[in-house]
């Protein structure tokens, strides 16, 4: 068997059949260039060609695709924010994402779950039923329930926390919450913008921008120089060695984001269960695995190396609510970087640099934007203007002082 497989592998009778091309060199020349090959870059790309015929596009990447924070994420899909601006974007991409497979011929797993942010104290109670207020306002499915109907849909859980933390009172129920295959969407991706005229260049870092008369004018590569008007920084935690690059500042700070998967179990846990006091978060992958994070590392560092303390204490907290998952061993740990912002809503759109466009500041919140992102700045690049969605999270709110302060809504309390 193994030698037919080898027989079979070499065979120039069956090429295999890659995903999307390997161009051998960069062109001399490109409508654009998008800096960063994952799921948001080669979103960027794919809506290019597919909604506005842009073809001469080179997505760049110093390593593979989809190996930054597209890989290095907890998969989670949701649109229960706090503010009109976060709703509004985020439906956005639970409705894209909802057609995904079939728009890009590829089962991307996603599975709606339900998701549940446990409440455990009056305060966190509030929060969640101001959200459910925005959220039913502006017509997403999301609710505060009781105890009894979290118990009932999750029957594993320990109300009582192990009664070391406070009990569990109640939670923001949000049924479309789901999850999908990251890599999946990132793969997907990049073969529909390479079918549509795209090229993906692996193992091509940008060492430099050039700016003429306050407007881009091409890129400087470890593989040589691009000429080209459009730059879009799809760089999540590598963006402030960028915008370094153009002279823009930012107020973004870069912090560790750690995760962990479990070994396969039997399918279990149906719904994504979030707690906010415990720090954690958890849902069960279509291959049986428990995938589980935590808050950001509590320090500016760049750095995806992962820790034995954070291992422990999200170890404990999932005990807390999880006792039967005491003999439960941890398969694989993971590190990503997080572009935060002050007010944890994201940095998209034009920028003073005419010509360079940022996609950044998604934080802990990047993998559900992906669809949403490629698509409104896309629309933003090849109409050098922000797209109506996006117009909130545009640099300027800094200086304006218009921030969208999304931090109630993030998944943990960072
Ligand atoms: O915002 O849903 C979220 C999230 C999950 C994990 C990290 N952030």
């Amino acid at each position: 068997m193994p030698y037919r497989l080898i027989k079979f592998a070499l065979s120039k009778t069956h090429p295999e059949r890659r995903m999307f091309r390997a161009p051998a060199k960069l062109k001399d020349e490109y409508d654009a260039v998008i800096i960063g090959g994952g799921g948001h870059g080669l979103a960027a790309a794919y809506y290019l060609a597919h909604d506005h015929g842009m073809t001469n596009v080179a997505v760049v990447d110093k390593g593979y695709i989809g190996g930054g924070g597209t890989g290095r994420n907890t998969a989670i899909i949701r649109s229960n924010y706090l503010t009109p601006e976060g709703v509004r974007f985020y439906q956005g991409s639970v409705e894209l994402f909802q057609d995904l497979s079939r728009e890009l011929d590829l089962n991307l797993f996603y599975s709606e779950r339900g998701h549940f942010t446990l409440a455990h104290s009056p305060a966190s109670l509030r929060t969640q039923r101001w959200r459910a207020e925005v959220n039913k306002h502006l017509g997403i499915e999301s609710e505060v329930v009781g105890p009894e109907f979290i118990k009932r849909t999750v029957p594993e859980i320990d109300l009582q926390v192990g009664g070391k933390q406070a009990p569990i009172s109640g939670a923001l129920y949000h049924p479309p919450g789901a999850i999908a295959r990251h890599d999946a969407v990132a793969w997907a991706y990049a073969r529909g913008a390479d079918r549509r005229g795209a090229e993906i260049h692996q193992q091509t870092a940008v060492t430099g921008i050039d700016i003429r008369d306050g407007e881009v004018a091409g890129v400087h590569t470890d593989k040589g120089f691009i000429k080209t008007k459009k730059v879009l920084s799809a760089v999540a935690g590598w963006t402030t060695h960028i915008t370094r690059m153009v002279g823009l500042r930012t107020p973004l700070v870069i912090h560790p984001l750690q995760a962990l998967v479990t070994e396969p179990l039997k399918p279990w846990l149906n719904s994504i269960v979030v707690s906010a006091s415990l720090h954690l978060y958890v849902s069960q992958s279509s291959r049986g695995e428990l995938v589980t994070g935590a808050s950001l590392d509590p320090y500016e560092l760049i750095s995806m190396r992962s820790t034995l303390g954070f291992a422990e204490g999200l170890g404990t907290g999932l005990l807390d609510l999880f006792p039967c998952l005491g003999d439960i061993k941890v398969m694989r740990q993971w590190a990503g970087l997080c572009d935060m912002t002050p007010d944890f809503s994201p940095l998209m759109g034009t920028t003073p640099v005419k010509g360079f466009y940022l996609d950044a500041g998604w934080g802990t919140w990047g993998f559900k934007a992906t669809p949403i992102c490629g698509k409104t700045i896309a629309f933003t690049l090849a109409r050098d203007q922000d797209h109506e969605l996006i117009k909130a999270f545009n640099l300027s709110r800094f200086e304006q002082f218009e921030l969208v302060g999304e931090k109630g809504a993030a998944s943990v309390g960072h």
